[in-house]
């Protein structure tokens, strides 16, 4: 067999089926091919250069790699509570509401710093509870507009950073996996990158990602159909610390941009934005190194809790994400919280909802990273069978993830959150429709396209009642057995407004502003200026530098129909399409105004 590998591969193999790290069983197929010379050759050198890859991409190498993956396992196994030593207790932090004089003044101090921050998104997960194969990122954030989550954050930055940066750049930097790699490149290749000049853009590989384990003996799985091929999956988010150390982005971000701070958010929150200057002021007044953006948590949500956790025996303090299956093993093992993950008086968790959105102070992080290259701590959370936790449901892997930064800060480096509503800021889409019609059984978020869309418009709705507009609610409806309200269906984009504190400007006499719960208001020219609108239908505003008094439309307006089976995947997934029955149009970036009813539909293009 080692004939066929190089000297680096041969050491490899050799360690790999020791008795000590157990992957013998690699072999076992290839005695059905001895006789076959080519077949064993080419097959046997493919196993070793994936292996040699997978040794490559892991800290410590595959070696490591086992040895943590058994020790996990046995803990796991034995229902060690992994934060032994460490006492929970309900952190202190911000708590904000949306229009009250803290929250504009804290989001005034934020905005100061909006044109100095470098953005990071972490792109590479499977979206395997979404049972969708396709990159997340080019699936549709709502359907009014079309516009994918990759074109709405890439807006966003090209926004703040025309607003605030003072003719800098803005970098943002992707992290992608060997599952979404190709898609996302595609993605960015066919829209010339959505307008991002290429030093701007930064992209970092996970590259091939851990060996899916099969049992506690950490033995490494074989792809079901084919026997000769390891089975990988993603490492978990956490990579990104340490992808952005070795790839050198923050040291060519602290030469080349003129950044203070650094924001990491998911895939698919359509309300990543809107309180990003909120954030920073609060990152600036308690001169946080690390803040993390919570939402008031559901007892056994599928979201993080942030606890204070204090270390019984050295008395060192951190304020941190505890998982949501570590949560409630480690509530129950204290007197305090023996009833473990449940709900207090006020109908929530007492420990925030981390949503991983994450502010990092540039300067304290990039300390932090040099320090420690980055390396976060692995966790396994194996599904078994039974009881007996001697069966996994399906293979397991180490994982690490990005919220798990404290674990690796000093003291005098400090962490802490920043609470408002999810209505504001979360509102992602990770579930099926059938899992999403079980939790809202459960009084949960659903979490599916449809309820990420209506959360969209219904996030602008609220920032725009919290300044003085009038704006109904539609009644709720169901898509494919998913409850939502499903409008009216308002789009401003971040060109226009990028933040609640912006839309004054947008709309300088908010009571002179209505809108029916069956409308669409979409508003996508810079500079529009809405002075008084009283709105029945639907109306779209993509004129630049527009100024809108004593406008009445009504028109019969674009209708959300729902629809059973679609060939289209992104729309069979939300369960319904938009028939544009009538509407009003106001011009395009470059076209002369166009004002009229229906006819108009086809001679305008909404951008
Ligand atoms: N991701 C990667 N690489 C991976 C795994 C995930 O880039 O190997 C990305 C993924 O694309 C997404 C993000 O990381 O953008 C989060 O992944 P996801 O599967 O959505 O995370 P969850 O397991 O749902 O949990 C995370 C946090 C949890 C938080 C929740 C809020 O771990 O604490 O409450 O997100 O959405």
């Amino acid at each position: 067999l080692l004939q066929e590998s190089s000297p680096e591969q041969h050491f490899l193999l050799k360690d790999l089926v020791s008795a000590d790290l157990g992957q013998s069983h690699l072999l076992d197929p290839f005695e059905a091919i001895v006789d076959d010379d080519d077949k064993f050759s080419t097959k046997l050198k493919a196993m070793m250069s994936q292996l040699e890859e997978l040794d490559g991409a892991y800290p410590g190498g595959l070696k490591e790699y086992v040895h943590k993956a058994k020790k996990l396992l046995a803990n796991s196994k034995a229902g060690l509570n992994p934060l032994a030593g460490w006492a929970p207790s309900v952190p202190a932090g911000e708590k904000f509401e949306l229009g009250t004089e803290e929250y504009k003044s804290t989001e005034a101090l934020g905005m100061e710093t909006l044109g100095k921050v470098g953005f990071v998104l972490v792109a590479g997960g499977l979206g395997e509870r979404l049972g969708y194969n396709g990159t997340k990122i080019g699936l549709p954030i709502e359907t009014t507009t079309n516009s994918t989550y990759l074109q709405y954050y890439v807006d966003y930055i090209k926004a703040v950073q025309s607003k605030y940066a003072k003719g800098g750049l803005l970098p943002l930097c992707i992290m992608v996996s060997n599952d979404t790699k190709k898609p996302t490149i595609r993605l960015l290749a066919e829209n010339n990158n959505f307008g991002l000049v290429p030093e701007q853009l930064f992209i970092v590989e996970q590259g091939a990602g851990v060996p899916a384990l099969s049992d506690n003996n950490a033995k490494f799985a074989t792809d079901s159909d084919d026997p000769f091929t390891l089975s990988t999956k993603p490492h978990g988010h956490g990579d990104i610390h340490s992808l952005l150390y070795k790839e050198g982005v923050i040291s060519k971000w602290n030469e080349k941009f003129d950044l203070d701070y650094m924001v990491l958010f998911q895939d698919t929150n359509g309300l990543a934005f809107h309180t990003l200057p909120l954030m920073l002021g609060v990152s600036k007044k308690n001169g946080f190194v690390m803040n993390s953006l919570a939402v008031p948590r559901k007892a056994k949500q599928a979201v993080g809790g942030i606890a204070k956790l204090t270390n019984t025996s050295s008395g060192a303090v951190r304020t941190i994400n505890v998982e949501y299956n570590q949560l409630d093993p480690l509530l129950r093992s204290t007197k305090k919280f023996q009833k473990g993950d449940v709900n207090d008086a006020s109908g929530f968790s007492p420990f925030p909802g981390n949503i991983n959105q994450l502010v990092f102070q540039m300067e304290g992080y990039s300390k932090v990273l040099e320090r420690t290259k980055g390396i976060m701590p692995d966790f396994v959370n194996p599904k078994y069978k039974d009881e007996s936790k001697t069966v996994f449901k399906k293979p397991t892997r180490l994982e690490c993830m990005m919220q798990d930064f404290p674990t690796v800060m000093e003291g005098g480096e400090t962490a802490g959150f920043t609470q408002i509503g999810p209505e504001l800021c979360f509102s992602p889409v990770k579930n099926s429709v059938p899992d999403g019609v079980n939790l809202q059984a459960k009084g949960t978020p659903a979490g599916t396209a449809a309820t990420g869309e209506a959360d969209q418009y219904a996030a602008t709705r609220i920032m725009l009642r919290s300044i003085g507009c009038t704006v109904e609610d539609a009644e709720e409806v169901s898509f494919n057995g998913i409850k939502v309200i499903p409008g009216p269906s308002i789009v401003i984009k971040a060109k226009v407004a990028c933040c609640p504190g912006e839309l004054k400007s947008v709309f300088p006499s908010p009571e002179k502003i209505k809108i029916s719960s069956r409308s669409t208001l979409v508003i996508g020219g810079t500079g529009v200026t809405i002075e008084s609108l009283d709105l029945d239908g639907t109306l779209v505003v993509n004129k630049t530098g527009k100024k809108i008094a004593n406008m009445k439309v009504k028109n019969d307006g674009w209708v959300k129909v729902p629809v059973k089976d679609h060939d289209d995947e992104k729309i069979r997934m939300r369960g319904f399409v938009i028939e544009k029955k009538g509407g009003s149009y106001i011009g395009t970036d470059d076209s002369d105004d166009c004002f009229t009813d229906t006819d108009c539909m086809s001679g305008c293009i909404i951008a």
